[in-house]
């Protein structure tokens, strides 16, 4: 077997004061925060597709880096990928991985041909797997948006031989989870929204694409798939407008089809900024709707209005995701996949290594600024105090259903007035109060 990263080393904690650019600087594995060790309390995945796959084309111009790891021929060429990617995981530390159906095998001419290639290589990854036992599959899914076939979406595509072929794709790929031990599986919806309502059957669309999940769902664990399903939502792009635009919405979508206790959410960041939201608030509505499962991790740029996933390096923004993630109770099975490519002009292997390493250091600290959000008290000393209103007089009674609307009224003609109840949000406090916290970790 041959070595794809040859001058590369095995990526180690150096600590805050390393120059080394191929080493942690705060990502220490083994190192205890929140009550656990960071690769727990982190849980870090390798998205196949960007990592392994995706070599800088844009839309003006082609590859500037290469991904086909010495070989020519393209199953041969998936074979040393899987290979590559084992060697990169180990390298940096990454625990988990995630892939599409077509990531890991190419396409072949029929459907059966793509499965029996599926078949080798997730045969080969089993057998990396036992190599690298630490390496487990966070999630698997199916691209159902790629293929020319599903230009109109998969499972709200106008044609009901489109949608079939989409459920046997999906049916596939969920056995190859299983197959691989997978912790959960992704529906991101590909291409299921519409680029104008004068030729689309919305309602139709919607139902569709609730009976594939169901379909699934239900096979899965026929099959015994135990791990969790996500929905990743995204507000557009490919579509002009995604079904799955963001949490709230899915979560009013599960509902309706009476799939809330089935699915859970794949947050990703710059599909929350896209959706005009925070990172913070997607993952915010997630748990309190009690549907928080997993995140793809990445960042956008505020002055870009597409998907550019780039390798998240905002310390705030991962510290405000760690805080909802902590509050959250940690991950169950879900993780942090880094769903995020270098820039186009880093074209080169290196680059990669250093992305990754930039992205873990980012998070290792956020997961600390966050640890330390929670354990100084402070911020949630404040929240409660707010809201002490609702914990006696009025407020109690109201909760727990003992006073009438007209009670109410009686009460608010006796005091007259209330503004004398309304206390600061006391906001910029707060925000420094976040910011003593970062320096002086
Ligand atoms: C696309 C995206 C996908 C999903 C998996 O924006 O995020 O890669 O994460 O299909
Ligand atoms: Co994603």
């Amino acid at each position: 077997m041959s070595e794809f990263f040859s001058n590369i080393p095995k990526i180690q904690y150096e600590g805050k004061d390393s120059r080394n650019p191929f080493a942690f600087k705060f990502y220490n594995p083994d190192e205890i925060v929140a009550g656990k060790p960071m690769r727990e309390q982190l849980k870090f995945a390798m998205s196949y597709w960007h990592t392994m796959c995706a070599a800088g084309t844009d839309m003006f111009g082609g590859d500037t880096g290469c991904k086909n790891y010495g070989a020519d021929d393209p199953m041969q060429i998936a074979r040393n990928k899987a290979e590559a990617a084992f060697e990169l995981m180990d390298k940096l530390q990454i625990d988990y991985f995630c892939f599409h159906d077509r990531d890991i095998a190419p396409e072949g001419a029929t459907l059966a041909e793509s499965n029996a290639r599926l078949d080798e290589i997730t045969d080969l990854i089993a057998d990396l797997m036992k190599k690298y036992p630490k390496i487990k599959l966070l999630w698997g899914t199916a691209n159902c948006f790629g293929n020319r076939r599903y230009m109109h979406g998969a499972g709200t595509n106008p044609s009901a031989d489109v949608f079939a072929f989409a459920a046997a794709q999906i049916k596939k790929a969920m056995e190859l989870t299983v197959k691989l031990g997978g912790n959960g599986y992704v529906f991101w919806g590909g291409r299921e929204g519409y680029e104008t309502l004068l030729n689309t059957n919305m309602g139709l669309e919607l139902d569709n694409l609730a009976r594939l999940l169901r379909m699934t769902i239900d096979y899965a664990r026929s099959i015994g798939f135990t791990g969790d399903f996500y929905i990743e939502p995204k507000p557009k792009e490919p579509t002009k407008h995604q079904y799955d635009f963001d949490t709230a919405t899915v979560v009013g979508f599960l509902r309706k089809y009476g799939l809330d206790k089935d699915i859970k959410m794949n947050i990703e960041a710059n599909h929350a900024t896209l959706a005009q939201h925070t990172f913070q608030h997607e993952l915010r509505v997630a748990r309190e709707n009690g549907v928080f499962g997993s995140i793809d991790a990445n960042q956008g740029d505020v002055l870009l209005g597409w998907d550019t996933d780039q390798f998240p390096t905002n310390v705030y923004e991962t510290a405000m995701c760690m805080y909802e993630v902590l509050k959250a109770g940690g991950f169950t099975n879900g993780g942090l996949n880094f769903d995020a490519k270098t820039r186009r002009g880093s074209f080169t292997p290196e680059d990669i290594f250093l992305a990754y390493i930039a992205g873990m250091d980012a998070f290792a600290l956020g997961l600390k600024i966050a640890d330390k959000m929670i354990t100084d008290g402070r911020l949630d000393a404040f929240v409660d105090e707010r809201y002490a209103s609702w914990t006696s007089g009025i407020g109690a009674d109201i909760i727990s259903g003992k006073a009438t609307i007209e009670d109410l009224e009686k009460y608010a003609l006796e005091k007259g007035d209330v503004t004398e109840s309304v206390t600061s949000g006391r906001q910029e406090r707060l925000e420094s109060i976040v910011n003593e916290i970062m320096f002086n970790l």
